[in-house]
């Protein structure tokens, strides 16, 4: 039974691989996190010797704002995620991407085809691609070719994206369906009437498959694109932005929020109670319900949906 997913958004969802949420953020909650991304492009700048133009991106974003954090258990996302993936899950990233506009002189490369005079000088112009199947990361597991279900992502579009050419992301609807091979066939060459520039005000949020085809296109606008990626997976998956998130951000966390940053409950031993002889990572076998405590609350919300219904 769904928590919060609507039969529409489940067949978006499945069909053509996203959701789109048009104005989920309230007012309050963009204005604080685009306050957040001034406040981290302003240390970033600052430690990475970059100028006021330069384009730069954040990974493990969370763990540079407050604001950002919260959008791992965003209370009205997170019953949209487990209905999207299960309970079973934690981050594998969170991406802050500032993309400010092109300086006039700067030629604009060709949608997703990776390359141009623009990511010649760092705008990167990122290539048709799914995730978790490039080939300088690894050819990734397959089912017949195709991606299996692995991830998720939420989309956060934190600038105006609303016009063309402002940096927006891209799609190929239903093409988690596809093999990654096809794109690579194809020259990683969409064909245009397959391809959909999302185009979204900010505050808007998309919840997608990463195995469907995306990428970024150029922001020939006059405003910096300013978006978050927040990427949830399976707990025995390994995430890419940390092997274990900060200590202190652990303890001063819900447990549901330890979940998803990846940490175990308690001060037992990882694998369990006889680590020499019956190793039992509680990544894989949860026994214990305090492992995974999104199980709880996920039945907890069906619970109460049923007796709501009753
Ligand atoms: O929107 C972005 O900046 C990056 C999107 C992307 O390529 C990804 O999340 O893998």
């Amino acid at each position: 039974m769904s928590i919060a997913m609507t039969p529409q958004q489940r067949e978006d969802f499945d069909v053509k691989g996203f959701i789109v949420l048009e104005e989920f953020l309230a007012a309050e909650e963009l204005t604080r996190l685009l306050d957040a991304v001034d406040e981290v492009a302003a240390r970033v700048r600052r430690q990475e010797g970059l100028g006021p133009n330069d384009p730069f991106a954040v990974r493990n974003a969370l763990a540079h704002h407050e604001a950002f954090l919260d959008l791992i258990d965003h209370p009205r996302m997170l019953p949209l995620v487990v209905d999207a993936i299960g309970w079973n899950i934690q981050i594998r990233t969170t991406h802050l991407d500032c993309r400010p506009p092109y300086p006039a002189d700067l030629q604009a490369g060709a949608v997703g085809l990776g390359d141009g005079a623009d990511n010649e000088v760092g705008y990167r112009n990122v290539l048709w691609h799914p995730d978790l199947a490039s080939d300088y990361l690894f050819m990734a597991p397959s089912l017949d070719g195709r991606l299996p279900f692995m991830e998720i992502k939420v989309f956060y579009v934190l600038s105006d994206l609303s016009e063309p050419q402002s940096g927006n992301l891209w799609l190929v609807p239903g093409s988690h369906l596809r093999s990654p091979d096809e794109l690579a066939e194809m020259g990683r060459r969409v064909d245009p009437d397959e391809a959909l520039e999302l185009r979204l005000r900010p505050g808007a949020a998309v919840l997608w498959r990463t195995a469907v085809w995306h990428c970024v296109g150029p922001n020939v606008s006059l405003r910096t694109r300013k978006v978050m990626h927040v990427g949830y997976h399976y707990r025995w998956l390994r995430p890419t932005d940390y092997i274990s998130q900060d200590q202190a951000l652990i303890e001063r966390s819900s447990p549901i929020r330890q979940q998803l940053l990846g940490a175990l409950p308690g001060s037992g031993h990882p694998l369990g109670d006889n680590p020499e002889v019956h190793p039992s990572s509680q990544y894989w076998i949860t026994k214990d319900p305090d492992d995974v405590p999104l199980r709880a609350w996920a039945a907890a919300q069906v619970d109460s949906l049923q007796t709501q219904l009753a």
